[in-house]
């Protein structure tokens, strides 16, 4: 089905009916300018949310005055309907004008981090950029050049696949796999599913039962094509009951759950045990469903590979290696769920069908996040609660998949990729690193450490990354990391690493196109980004950096192949139109600025067609079955080496990693610390504006329970602190946290100040705090493993 809008389009816009490329809404913002009457275009928000939304830009004499959302359709609560921009996307005019604007290209005249720069031409910072990058890549090849993970320009053309083009036609770059949002997820759910199958929220309709473990849709997908919406749709349908378990009392289980279960960070997979325990000795398994579809569960279906007990059963009851049975009061004392809890909720699970079990990827973020995900979703499998209409396979409640064609960006003749999270070590050891040591992926080992980074639409150069403070002595060293380039709109902390500082155009002043993000559930869009003024200083679009770098370097016409990045739009959205025929002809989607297509994908249901016909719809795993026990897993790690005390599982089991309660460090670091995604930004994109600032203040969570230990009162500001650094904010004391707990917004500003003599990160940043340790399989991000003090500062 699908919906353009146009009907409702608004009157001033029908004026401009022949829009296309060739009348753009810069042209007629011009002649409207002259006679100082309001113009309007379509912009959409590209911020990594895992939505986008389109938003109506208006502007008057050149400027953007105004941003509205989207009023196609009625604001009906079912499909077709509009898809509504948060607080966020409707602050782009705030961020078209912000002081912190980058207004001119500039070049690092300070040591890297100190945040001194000099204005440099256009084409110096070309030449430079081509000089360098030439020398880089002969002296020592092009695996030594890397693209930084950057998650925050999510366009078609205009975009990292911009940058990602030129680096193929300059011979390659070192890739990289998974991603901070959910490697360790990623890695070990395909073990057991042979993918990520997921549900859509509609399906939640159909359950009795909801079970959201760290998952917070109210806050992390609040578009209106956003699956937090879409999930309200459900409930609006018929509501089963709903519990939330997770640290926070979140705002989804403030306003969704009826109930809400505090739980110790790290510790899921161990409640999951003992609901297990209780559900194999009070017979409440799906026996059939295991033996018919799953592999490991019990020793009839451990593969001959096996050591002998290693099944989930033999686990669970005590007869593995550990000899430990997994009883809700083993488990009580690891999660501080109280063993009475803990039967209830089991009791309740395994009476309530259909049961849908989903998991946001907060609870992944830990060292042993693998098991963690994969021990979530056999709360499902053991209740058979698979494949069925109500339920889900425990990952996040699912989305729609659309085949949007974006800018080509040719081929990568580099194999070797690292996992994201290891960009630091292979700058100062990559030539040491290897598939065994670091799960490096497409070679054996690498050949060189990384020389040279483009970092363009993201954070992670230290912001989003672990451990800021080595991440800085890391990238001080000119000789180890011997050039930076950093493309941006604000000036960000990872900014004032760049050696060359590039400004980048925002929203309605380049035109570039949008799809829906991995976050919507019923609605795939395609969103026009309309230029609709001038960029007000010096700034050009990622596109044109990419053509003039292209061009000093001998490489225009490979990279352009004749096409203007207006010609690039089009290109796209006509090789998706071939694929997805029911979208509108260019000129029409241009002119009503967006194109709806609803329930494009057919089926909601996770593993509805493997349930009906495991045959005929195996699933992707070596056996095709669901896999309990991954002998894959097993044999794939067989000659790794892990770190002392990491441990890496054929079954999903809980361990008790580092930075966590257990731990001989907690007698120095009592409390346990995360970061959570908050509405005030996304990650570290908006931390500059002052109106989202001060509608969600930064400040650290804390227990009445642990405050009052401390002599801490609301309001005071506190040093957190550990081994890694310190970080200054105020505190809110709010029995929102559990006690034990203590969490903050993650995303702030990291801003490092000698006070004292001591380096304090006044800034609010989580990541001063975070260790650099990745999980044993994925090597994913363990960023949420942290043990720390407070004090009053
Ligand atoms: N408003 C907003 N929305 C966002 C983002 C944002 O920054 N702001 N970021 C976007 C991106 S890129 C991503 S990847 C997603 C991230 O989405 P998520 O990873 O799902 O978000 P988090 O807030 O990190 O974690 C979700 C919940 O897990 C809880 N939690 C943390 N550790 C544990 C644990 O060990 N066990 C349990 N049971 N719960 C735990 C947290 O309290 C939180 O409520 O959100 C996207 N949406
Ligand atoms: N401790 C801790 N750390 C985390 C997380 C956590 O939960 N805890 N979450 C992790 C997750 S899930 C993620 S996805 C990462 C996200 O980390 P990043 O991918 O770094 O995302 P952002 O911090 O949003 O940074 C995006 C940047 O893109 C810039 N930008 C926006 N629009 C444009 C544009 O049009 N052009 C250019 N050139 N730049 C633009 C923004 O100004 C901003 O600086 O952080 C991770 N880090
Ligand atoms: S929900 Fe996400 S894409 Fe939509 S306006 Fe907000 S931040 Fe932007
Ligand atoms: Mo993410």
């Amino acid at each position: 089905m699908l919906e353009t809008g146009i009907s409702r389009r608004d009157l001033l816009r029908s004026s401009l009916a022949l829009a296309g490329l060739a009348m753009t809404p810069l042209a007629s913002a011009v002649a409207a300018a002259a006679e100082d009457i309001e113009s309007f275009s379509w912009c959409a928000c590209v911020i990594n949310c895992g939505q986008r939304c389109p938003v109506r830009c208006f502007t008057k004499a050149g400027k953007v005055i105004r941003i509205e959302t989207d009023n196609t359709l009625p604001d009906a609560t079912d499909a077709p309907r509009q898809i509504r921009a948060c607080q966020r996307g409707r602050s782009m005019r705030e961020r078209i004008y912000s002081p912190d604007r980058l207004k001119y290209p500039m070049k690092r005249i300070g040591k890297r981090g100190e945040g001194k720069f000099e204005r440099i031409s256009w084409e110096e910072a070309v030449k430079t950029i081509a000089s360098e990058w030439k020398r880089i890549r002969d002296a020592y090849g092009n695996e030594s050049i890397y693209w930084q993970y950057c998650s925050g320009q999510q366009s078609i053309v205009s975009s990292r696949r911009a940058w990602q083009r030129l680096m193929n036609l300059m011979g390659g770059f070192l890739k990289y796999y998974g991603s901070y949002s959910n490697a360790q997820l990623a890695a070990a759910f395909p073990l057991t599913y042979g993918g990520r199958p997921a549900s859509l929220p509609s399906v939640i309709a159909d359950a009795e039962l909801y079970v959201l473990f760290g998952n917070n849709p109210s806050v992390t997908r609040p578009s209106g094509g956003g699956k937090g919406y879409q999930i309200d749709l459900a409930l609006s349908k018929k509501r089963p009951k709903i519990i939330v378990i997770d640290p926070c009392f979140t705002d989804t289980a403030t306003t969704r759950a009826d109930e809400w279960v505090p739980i110790r960070p790290g510790t899921d997979a161990a409640l999951v045990e003992a609901l297990a325990y209780e559900w194999i000795t009070k017979n409440q398994v799906d026996q059939a469903f295991l033996d018919k579809y799953c592999v490991g569960y019990d020793e009839k279906t451990l593969p001959a590979s096996a050591p002998k007990n290693a099944d989930y059963k033999s686990h669970i009851l005590g007869r593995g290696p550990d000899r430990i049975e997994k009883t809700p009061e083993w488990a009580s004392g690891i999660t501080g769920i109280s063993a009475d809890v803990i039967r209830r909720l089991a009791k309740e699970m395994a009476e309530t069908k259909p049961l849908f079990v989903s998991q946001g990827w907060g609870p992944q973020r830990q060292a042993n996040g693998e098991d963690t995900s994969r021990a979530i979703a056999m709360v499902p499998i053991l209740l058979g609660q698979i494949g069925l209409p109500g339920t889900n396979s425990g990952e996040h409640e699912g989305n729609t998949s659309f085949p949007a064609v974006y800018l080509p960006v040719g081929k990568n003749p580099v194999k070797a990729s690292i996992p994201c999270y290891l960009w630091t070590d292979a700058i100062v050891r990559g030539s040491e690193m290897t598939r065994r040591t670091d799960a490096l992926k497409g070679a054996e080992k690498l050949t060189q450490n990384i020389r040279m980074i483009i970092n363009s639409g993201g954070n992670t150069m230290i912001n989003q990354h672990g451990d800021a403070n080595w991440t800085h002595e890391v990238l001080e060293d000119e000789k180890k990391l011997e050039f930076l380039v950093v493309c941006d709109n604000m000036m960000t902390p990872s900014c004032r690493y760049a050696d060359i500082l590039l400004p980048d155009t925002l929203g309605p002043e380049t035109n570039d196109m949008a799809c829906q993000g991995g976050s919507h559930g019923d609605v795939a869009e395609m969103l026009a980004i309309q230029k609709a003024c001038e960029p007000e200083y010096e700034q050009k679009s990622s596109y044109e950096i990419c053509r003039l770098i292209a061009r000093e370097l001998g490489l225009e016409m490979e990279f352009t192949e004749g096409r203007t990045q207006e010609e690039w739009v089009r290109w796209c959205y006509e090789e998706t139109r071939k694929k997805v025929p029911e979208l509108p002809t260019f000129e029409e989607f241009w002119k009503a600025g967006l194109a709806k297509v609803w329930h494009y994908r057919k089926d909601p249901i996770a593993l509805e067609a493997f349930r009906k016909d495991p045959a005929a719809h195996p699933l992707k795993t070596p056996t095709g079955k669901i896999e309990i026990y991954s002998e894959q897993l097993a044999k794939e790690t067989a000659d790794w080496v892990i770190a002392e005390g990491d441990r890496i599982n054929a079954i999903p089991k809980f361990w008790r990693t580092w930075d966590m309660p257990g731990d001989s460090l907690q007698k120095k670091y009592p409390l346990q610390c995360f970061g959570f995604h908050g509405h005030g930004r996304i990650h570290s994109t908006f931390h500059n504006l002052p109106k989202l600032r001060s509608l969600h203040p930064d400040a650290l969570y804390m227990n009445p329970v642990d405050a009052g230990k401390r002599g801490i009162q609301d309001g005071d500001t506190v040093e957190i602190f550990n081994d890694r650094g310190i970080v200054r904010l105020p505190v809110r004391v709010t029995p929102r946290i559990m006690p034990g707990v203590v969490t903050m917004p993650q995303g702030a500003w990291y801003d490092p100040q000698m006070i004292d003599g001591r380096r304090v990160d006044v800034g609010g940043c989580i990541n001063t705090l975070t260790a650099h340790r990745p999980s044993p399989y994925g090597k994913g991000n363990a960023q949420h493993n942290i043990l720390v003090d407070v004090r009053k500062a």
